[in-house]
């Protein structure tokens, strides 16, 4: 199915050579802390660093913290490593004569690859892809980075949390597979009979959903079927596809490739219907994309297909309790996943509630000519992307969509999530590139992906953030 690749040929030998020498770090030091970030990519970056360092022998210490935090570390260890933060911030200010850093990050650096560390007390080693022309948003991801860390040490079996983390970091979302680093090491899990790797619908919920359920949340715009499972329902009915086997209902997982055949051929019928010509091309990149499944979990759970663990593992961190994420993916299959059902319901039925405000009254979204948007102050700003994502199917697939609520009680900070349908990105713009922009002309900072990113900017810049905004995509959006 893959083409084979060879390390050598795609890892960059400077690259590798810094990996050495973080080898080298973690080697000769006894006493490490691990920062690392809070979503599905950090969370996994830390499994593999402290299943690495628990191999090791080594004693360590690891916190899952947000990028706002980072500027009022004290290091106090004789290692610090920070996985998949770190680069987009001044570390090197941290720095003490009593602890070493070491850095793995696939996020643009503040920094240059010549870094003059004449100022830095004690070791400071900065693994970052993109200082090597690897680019940090599509090959590699932060848990990527730890495992090639882990893998000069021989932990192979620790690839597929490469994987995992490649999928939560949306490394796939553009193509809708892997490829450079992410695919050596999606190749190495596929090796170890760890990972399936093959093309599917891409249907969120392949595992967990009944499929109706699941159809009736697909699209990157609005469907006759969309939030309508009736319609979903009577469509399968249509195609011939059987709801349920006995007394359960079938999710996608249990399609055969016939029945996905047909439910392909009418979904890509359904979707060309509502866009105009010109984007007719790019709809089979909407509904097939690779899928990976985790052999050694059971089937029919949220661990065994790649995009539901992570949304799972984004459920606990967006409520705080990044540890039990990180338990599981350690291993602990008792506790804590029990601790993680119980978050991924409570999940579910908050963002359930906040979106049914918008079905009462849809005027909660405002329009401007190039975007729309809406301010809620009663969703909580860790959520607030994932709602953004969801109330884009009731609104203007047209025009990216904003959310702005604030990050906490004390309302000095206000958050925004940019959420768009991928087609908009088919056609070359990249919102987390320009919401960049923006944000610093507003005095905050942001960044993320093509589709899916955000900012933080001061609570009274709303108006002018949207203004600026408005006017940067003027002529860029030609849909
Ligand atoms: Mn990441």
């Amino acid at each position: 199915m893959m083409g084979r690749i060879k390390l050598k040929t795609i890892l960059p030998l400077e690259m590798e050579l810094l990996l050495n020498k973080a080898h080298e770090l973690v080697l000769s030091s006894e006493d490490i802390k691990i920062y690392s970030h809070i979503d599905c990519d950090g969370i996994s970056s830390g499994a593999v660093l402290s299943s690495m360092l628990d191999s090791l022998n080594k004693e360590h210490e690891i916190e899952f913290i947000s990028l706002d935090k980072i500027d009022d570390l004290e290091l106090n260890h004789e290692l610090t490593i920070f996985s998949d933060l770190g680069s987009g911030q001044h570390v090197d200010n941290l720095s003490s004569s009593l602890s070493n850093i070491l850095i793995l990050d696939h996020h643009p650096s503040v920094r240059s690859k010549n870094f003059n560390k004449t100022k830095v007390s004690g070791n400071f080693l900065e693994v970052n892809p993109n200082f090597f022309g690897v680019d940090g948003s599509t090959e590699i991801c932060g848990g990527g980075l730890c495992y090639l860390l882990a893998r000069t040490f021989g932990y192979s079996d620790l690839s597929w949390l490469g994987v995992l983390a490649g999928v939560g970091d949306m490394q796939n979302t553009h193509t809708g597979k892997f490829f450079g680093l992410n695919k050596f090491i999606l190749q190495e899990s596929v090796n170890l009979g760890q990972v399936k790797a093959f093309n599917d619908l891409s249907i969120y919920g392949r595992q967990t959903r009944p499929l109706f359920i699941a159809l009736s949340f697909f699209g990157d715009f609005p469907l006759p079927t969309t939030n309508n499972k009736k319609e979903c329902i009577l469509l399968l009915e249509e195609l011939g596809i059987n709801i349920k086997d006995g007394d359960y209902y079938r999710t996608l997982s249990d399609l055969t490739q016939d029945e996905k055949q047909k439910l392909f051929s009418e979904l890509l019928k359904m979707l060309s219907k509502e866009v105009p010509r010109k984007y007719v091309k790019h709809i089979p990149k909407l509904i097939l994309g690779e899928s990976y499944e985790f052999l050694h979990e059971e089937p029919y759970t949220v661990l065994r297909d790649a995009s539901e663990f992570s949304s799972a593992i984004n459920a606990c961190s967006r409520n705080n309790n990044a540890d039990v994420a990180f338990r599981i993916l350690k291993g602990n299959r008792s506790d804590a996943l029990d601790e993680m059902e119980l978050l991924s319901k409570n999940h579910r039925q908050y963002l359930a509630q906040k979106i049914g405000s918008f079905e009462d009254d849809v005027d909660k979204i405002k329009h401007m000519s190039n975007l729309q948007y809406f301010v809620d102050y009663n969703i909580r700003s860790e959520v607030i992307g994932t709602i953004a994502s969801m109330v884009l199917s009731y609104a203007d697939w047209r025009k990216p969509i904003l959310a702005f609520t604030p990050v906490n009680n004390e309302n000095d900070t206000l958050k925004v999530s940019l959420r768009c349908s991928r087609l908009l990105s088919y056609e070359g713009i990249h919102f987390g590139n320009i919401i960049k922009e923006v944000s610093r002309k507003v005095g905050g900072n942001g960044g993320g992906h093509s589709v899916a990113c955000g900012a933080y900017i001061p609570p009274n810049k709303q108006d002018e953030f949207l203004h600026i905004l408005n006017l940067t995509l003027n002529d860029k959006l030609n849909i």
